[in-house]
């Protein structure tokens, strides 16, 4: 379903590069969420969209766009999400797909392991240049917070509407971070064996860190998000193994990671806004 528009432009002598920073950007947007939102009603505003794929026409985007979305069992906040992402990365001239990685069954729900498979899969695809492992109840308000790669590993949510749009605490990296293919690569991805809530992002940002990558974030100003209200989920306990895991991240990383992710696709479907994964990643142990 991947057309190859791209490749046909770099090789088109009169194709331009997309500018860095957008003529379409808005700055900072006060985001509303209607009750009575119907996907067909979203699905209508993006006609452009298509196989949860899209790619500006007037000019060479900068760079291919992943978003990996880890997911069950929360309609309303993907719904939320596709409402406004599409529209905020069209602005960014990006040339960009969303995936949403769907645990399959109802075993402890593992963010991390998803994130994996959605790299994995997704690099089956489209040689995608970066990727963005994005929270579905996230959304930004601000579209200067540009969804593409830098040079060192970015997080993206330095503030949020329920903390008082603070940096949670030093060193946090969750939420929703940019990390090259290359980057996310070195690394050997996140970890599989984070069972439930928590930790998973912790152990990202000490894998970054024995690699001597260097966290990088927009200003404040920029890296709002709203975070729709949510309880913490059935089937996504607070892990209590996290702060053992985390104590064994430098003798663990290279065994554990994108190199020893099993897990059995059930289906891949390219609907109108976004491709579905659906995946049976087994349970701890
Ligand atoms: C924080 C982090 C998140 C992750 C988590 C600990 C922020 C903004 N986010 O989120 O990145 O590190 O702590 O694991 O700091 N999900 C589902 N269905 C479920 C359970 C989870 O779709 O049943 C997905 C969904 O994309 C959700 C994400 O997992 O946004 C994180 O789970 P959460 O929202 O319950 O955790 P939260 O808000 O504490
Ligand atoms: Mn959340």
């Amino acid at each position: 379903t991947i057309s190859h528009n791209a490749l046909k432009m770099t090789t088109d002598p009169s194709a331009r590069l997309c500018p860095f920073l957008s003529p379409y950007l808005r700055g900072r947007i006060l985001l509303k969420f209607d009750e009575k939102l119907t996907l067909e009603q979203v699905q209508a505003k993006n006609p452009d969209v298509m196989g949860g794929q899209y790619r500006p026409q007037e000019c060479l985007p900068l760079q291919r766009v992943a978003i990996v979305i880890p997911y069950r069992n929360r309609e309303k906040h993907l719904l939320y999400l596709m409402e406004h992402l599409h529209p905020f990365l069209q602005r960014q001239l990006l040339d960009y797909g969303i995936y949403v990685i769907n645990q399959a069954g109802n075993r402890v729900f593992n963010r991390a392991k998803l994130l994996n498979v959605g790299f994995l899969e997704a690099l089956k695809e489209y040689n995608w240049d970066c990727f963005i492992f994005h929270d579905v109840d996230l959304v930004p308000e601000n579209d200067f917070n540009l969804y593409l790669c830098d040079h060192e590993p970015k997080h993206l949510v330095v503030g949020r509407n329920s903390t008082g749009y603070r940096l949670r605490y030093k060193g946090y990296f969750g939420g929703a971070t940019a990390m090259t293919t290359e980057q996310f690569k070195k690394v050997n991805g996140f970890s599989n064996e984070y069972w439930g809530w928590g930790g998973e992002d912790d152990d990202l940002r000490k894998r970054v860190e024995i690699q001597k990558m260097k966290i990088v974030r927009p200003s404040l100003e920029i890296a709002k998000y709203i975070m729709t209200f949510h309880k913490r989920d059935q089937g996504n306990e607070v892990n209590r193994d996290r702060m053992k895991l985390l104590t064994k991240v430098s003798q663990v990383w290279s065994k554990d990671g994108l190199n020893s992710c099993i897990y059995n696709v059930k289906s891949r479907e390219h609907r109108p806004l976004y491709i579905n994964i659906t995946v049976d990643i087994g349970g701890p142990d």
